[in-house]
């Protein structure tokens, strides 16, 4: 039985922290995640709306998916949590630094505070054009006729998201930061979607410690050194105080 609290995995001062989060973070500030019963992934098709074939078939349905969930991100009554809050505290005490790469591409780690952050599939209030491979702020609807406000063109416009099947963002950036951790932490991610879930992989290769803090067991549980199980507002507060309370 692993226990639970930090004692043979604490970092020391200075060492840096890594910490992965997924949408499981983002669930009590009212954003659905992609895997749970109700989850997203349960009313729509990642092959009908995150690959780039899907965009290239249908980009009307694909526009009308992205334009549905940045409308709720814009919601008033979807802010930051307590543990996007937590997270913000810790990388401004913790006495080394702290990197949070998230697989979200909500902007509630933003708002929280977090200012070393990496969105590695992207980020919802962002578009890119495909010609001009311009990336810009965006919170409108978007559809393929918009022309892109840098070099005007028409027909390029796409979310700034990873879909199946691309590269995911900064992984040489990542790769660094897990190879130099002192102690690596996941937060709110079911560990089903590569190469996200394969970190905790080279982090246990590398003999680094790790945590999971998530409201049930991942499927990659039984390779963290340590499990705190509970919603990520109340676990992931406590986790924090304790690795500060030196
Ligand atoms: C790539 C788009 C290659 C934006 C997303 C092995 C190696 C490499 C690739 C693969 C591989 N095996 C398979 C692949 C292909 C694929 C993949 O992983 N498929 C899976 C399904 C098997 N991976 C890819 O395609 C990746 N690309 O590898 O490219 C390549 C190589 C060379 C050159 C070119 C390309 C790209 C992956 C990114 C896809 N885009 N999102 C969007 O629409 O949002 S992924 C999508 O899943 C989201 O980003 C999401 O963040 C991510 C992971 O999901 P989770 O965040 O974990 O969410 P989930 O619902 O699953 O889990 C929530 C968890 O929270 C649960 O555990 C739950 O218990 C918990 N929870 C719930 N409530 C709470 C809570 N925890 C705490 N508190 C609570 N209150």
């Amino acid at each position: 039985m692993r226990s639970s609290g930090l004692d043979g995995i604490r970092p020391e001062p200075g060492q840096p922290i890594v910490v992965l989060t997924g949408a499981g973070i983002s669930k009590e500030s009212g954003l659905d995640t992609f895997r749970d019963a109700d989850g997203i992934w349960s009313k729509v098709r990642i092959e009908d709306v995150a690959t780039y074939e899907a965009f290239a078939h249908d980009p009307r349905r694909v526009h009308a998916f992205y334009n549905e969930r940045r409308r709720g991100l814009l919601n008033p009554t979807v802010q930051p949590n307590a543990a996007h809050r937590a997270l913000a505290r810790l990388e401004r005490d913790w006495p080394g630094q702290v990197l949070v790469v998230t697989q979200n591409i909500d902007d509630l780690h933003e708002r929280a505070g977090s200012k070393n952050l990496i969105h590695m599939h992207g980020e919802l209030f962002k578009v890119a054009c495909e010609h001009c491979r311009a990336v810009l702020e965006w919170r409108e609807d978007l559809s393929r006729d918009m022309r892109c406000p840098d070099c005007s063109r028409a027909a390029g416009l796409r979310p700034h998201v990873v879909w199946f099947g691309e590269m995911p963002l900064e992984m040489e950036r990542i790769y660094q930061a897990l190879g130099a951790a002192g102690l690596f932490v996941s937060i709110g991610t079911s560990g089903n979607v590569y190469p996200a879930a394969g970190f905790v992989s080279e982090i246990r290769a590398q003999g680094t410690p790790s945590i999971e803090l998530n409201l049930e067991p991942s499927e990659g549980t039984s390779l963290f050194t340590r499990a705190i199980h509970g919603p990520a507002s109340q676990v992931v507060p406590a986790f924090v105080d304790n690795l500060l309370v030196r």
